[in-house]
C-alpha cells in the first residue's frame, strides 16, 4: 500500500467520528499487555480506551509480542494507533483506538520486558497469548515442564515463554519491592485465574535462587482475577486493511476487524488500581466462574462444533456451516440437551438463550471467521469446551449424544482428510502424539476412537475408560466416515 500511514502525525486527516478518544503519549502506561494480537486490540485495548476517556487515570498499555515481530513494527510506525472496524449485515463502523502506549517485542530484549514487568508503575498484567503458551496439560490443567522451561527457570536460560518471562518479572518486582500488582488472563482457558495462579505457584516452586522469598512475596501481593472476554474477532486479512484505509483515507497495517457484540466480565481484585473498565461496559464482578463456564461451553464449545462440521463438509467460515442444513438445529439441541444441564448458568441468564445469541452472532454474514482458525489447536480447546460437558453429563448418567458428535468430528478432523478427499493440515501442538496415536490407522471407527481417547493429555482417564461414551462417539464416528457431515447432520437434524 503506498500514500500516507496512519500516526499522530496524521491521525487528525481522519473523519471526526473515527479519531481516537485518547491519544498515545498523553497517559502514562500502567498496564503491561503480553500478546499483541487482533483479539486484544479490539477488546482489553478498545474497553479500556473508552474507560480512560470516561474517568481518566494513568492506565495507558504497553503491548508485549511474546514471538513475532510483524506487529510490533506495524505500530510502532503508527505510535501505537490502530483502527478497529465493526462488521455485520447493518453495515461498517471504523475507529482508531488510542490505548497502546508502547510496543515490545520480547524475543528481541527479553530482560527489557522483564523489566517492564517489574516497573513500579505497572499496576495491571493482562494476557492473551492462547491456551498454548501457558504450557499446561489440557487434561489436568498442571504445568508442564520440559527441560527448556526448567532452563528458564532455574535462570540458566533467557526467558522465552510466558511461565519463564512472568516468574523473572516476579522475581524482580520482589525484589525490588516494587508494589502489588494484578496478572489477568484474557484467555478462553476454564477459570483461567486460579489456572494462571497455578502456572506462578508451580514454575515458582521450581525456581532456583530465592524463589521461597518470592513465594512469600507473591501471596501477599500478586492477584489473578478471572475474566471472562468474549468478541469474535477474525484473523485480518488484506481486505480488512482495504476497508480500514477506505474509512481512515490512510493506511492502517495493524488495522483489526470484528463484530460488534463485545462483553467482559472481570474478578473485581486489583491490589494497585484499574482502569474504570465498567465505564466502557465492563461487568466487575465477585466470581466470573459462572458467566466463563457457560461461554466456553455454550459458545466457544458450539464454535468448535462447527469449525469441526464445517471444515469436514468443505465450508470456509463459521457462517457456512451454520447454514448446512440441520447443522442449526443439531447444536442447538447441543446446547439445550448437553450443555444447559451441566451448567449453573449466571442469575438470570437461560443457557438456551444465550446459545441462539450466540448463533445469530456466528451467523453474521460478512465477518468471515474461517473454520480453519476455530478449528486450530483443537487439543488445547477441546477439554474445556466439551469434554467437561461430556465428563459432567456422564458423572449423573448422562447420555450425551450431541457433544460425542463434536468429539467425533475433532476425530475425523485430525485424521485430516476433508469429505471430499481434501487434506486437511493439522495445525496443533499436540500435533506429533495425535499423528502416533493414528499411525498405520486403516481401522474401523471404534479402534480410533479407542487410540485417540488414550491421548491423557487431553481425555482424561474416566473419559477415555468410559464403555457407553467410547460407542457414542463410535456411532458418530461411523455415520461421518461412512456419509459425510452432510447427510450426518440433515438426518440427524431433522430428529431422525
Ligand atoms: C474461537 C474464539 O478461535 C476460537 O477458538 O472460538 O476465538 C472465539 O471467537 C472467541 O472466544 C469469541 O469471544
Amino acid at each position: 500500500m503506498t500514500g500516507q500511514r496512519l500516526s499522530l502525525a496524521t491521525v487528525d486527516r481522519v473523519p471526526a467520528g473515527a479519531r481516537p478518544l485518547v491519544r498515545p503519549g498523553e497517559v502514562s502506561p500502567g498496564i503491561v499487555h503480553l500478546g499483541l494480537g487482533a483479539f486484544h486490540r479490539a477488546h482489553q485495548a478498545v474497553y479500556t480506551e473508552e474507560a480512560v476517556a470516561a474517568a481518566g487515570g494513568d492506565w495507558g498499555i504497553v503491548a508485549v509480542s511474546p514471538r513475532r515481530r510483524l506487529l510490533v513494527d506495524a505500530l510502532a510506525a503508527q505510535d501505537g494507533l490502530f483502527s478497529v472496524t465493526s462488521l455485520d449485515g447493518a453495515g461498517a463502523r471504523t475507529r482508531v483506538v488510542g490505548a497502546i502506549s508502547g510496543v515490545r517485542h520480547a524475543p528481541a530484549d527479553p530482560s527489557a520486558v522483564v523489566a517492564l514487568l517489574a516497573d513500579p508503575a505497572t499496576r495491571v498484567v493482562t494476557l492473551t497469548v492462547t491456551e498454548k503458551a501457558y504450557l499446561l496439560e489440557p487434561a489436568t490443567g498442571r504445568l508442564r515442564v520440559d527441560p527448556a522451561l526448567r532452563a528458564e527457570l532455574a535462570g540458566q536460560a533467557t526467558p522465552a515463554t510466558v511461565p519463564g518471562l512472568l516468574v523473572a518479572a516476579l522475581a524482580a518486582r520482589a525484589r525490588a519491592d516494587a508494589g502489588p500488582v494484578a496478572l489477568v488472563s484474557c484467555d478462553n482457558l476454564p477459570a483461567n485465574g486460579h489456572r494462571l495462579a497455578g502456572v506462578v505457584g508451580q514454575a515458582l516452586a521450581l525456581a532456583g535462587g530465592d524463589a521461597a522469598r518470592v513465594r512469600d512475596w507473591v501471596s501477599g501481593n500478586v492477584t489473578f482475577p478471572g475474566t471472562m472476554v468474549d468478541r469474535i474477532v477474525p484473523a485480518p486479512t488484506p481486505a480488512t486493511l482495504v476497508a480500514a484505509r477506505a474509512a481512515l483515507g490512510l493506511a492502517d497495517h495493524a488495522a483489526v476487524a470484528a463484530e460488534p457484540f463485545r462483553q467482559w466480565v472481570v474478578e473485581d481484585a486489583f491490589p494497585a488500581g484499574r482502569p474504570a473498565w465498567e465505564a466502557a461496559g465492563a461487568v466487575l464482578t465477585r466470581d466470573a466462574g459462572p458467566y466463563e463456564r457457560l461461554k466456553l461451553r455454550a459458545l466457544n464449545g458450539v464454535h468448535s462444533a462447527l469449525a469441526y462440521l464445517g471444515v469436514l463438509a468443505g465450508c470456509e467460515t463459521i457462517a457456512e456451516a451454520l447454514r448446512l442444513p440441520g447443522a442449526r438445529a443439531v447444536v442447538e439441541r447441543f446446547v439445550a440437551e448437553d450443555v444447559a444441564p451441566s451448567l449453573d448458568p449466571p442469575d438470570g441468564v437461560s443457557v438456551v438463550a444465550y446459545g441462539r445469541a450466540a448463533l445469530d452472532r456466528f451467523a453474521n454474514p460478512v465477518i468471515g471467521h474461517t473454520t480453519r482458525q476455530v478449528a486450530m489447536d483443537g487439543s488445547q480447546k477441546l477439554p474445556q469446551r466439551i469434554l467437561h460437558t461430556v465428563a459432567d453429563r456422564r458423572a449423573v448418567g448422562g447420555s450425551p449424544r450431541w457433544a460425542a458428535l463434536v468429539v467425533a468430528a475433532w476425530m475425523r478432523f485430525v485424521q485430516g482428510r476433508a469429505d471430499d478427499g481434501r487434506r486437511l493440515p493439522l495445525d496443533d501442538p499436540l500435533a506429533g502424539e495425535i499423528r502416533a496415536a493414528l499411525a498405520g490407522n486403516q481401522r474401523p471407527p471404534a479402534a480410533t476412537v479407542d487410540a485417540l481417547v488414550r491421548l491423557r493429555r487431553v481425555f482424561a482417564p474416566e473419559l477415555a475408560e468410559d464403555e457407553v461414551l467410547r460407542k457414542l462417539i463410535a456411532e458418530w464416528l461411523d455415520a461421518l466416515t461412512r456419509h459425510g457431515v452432510a447427510a450426518t447432520l440433515a438426518s440427524a437434524g431433522a430428529g431422525r
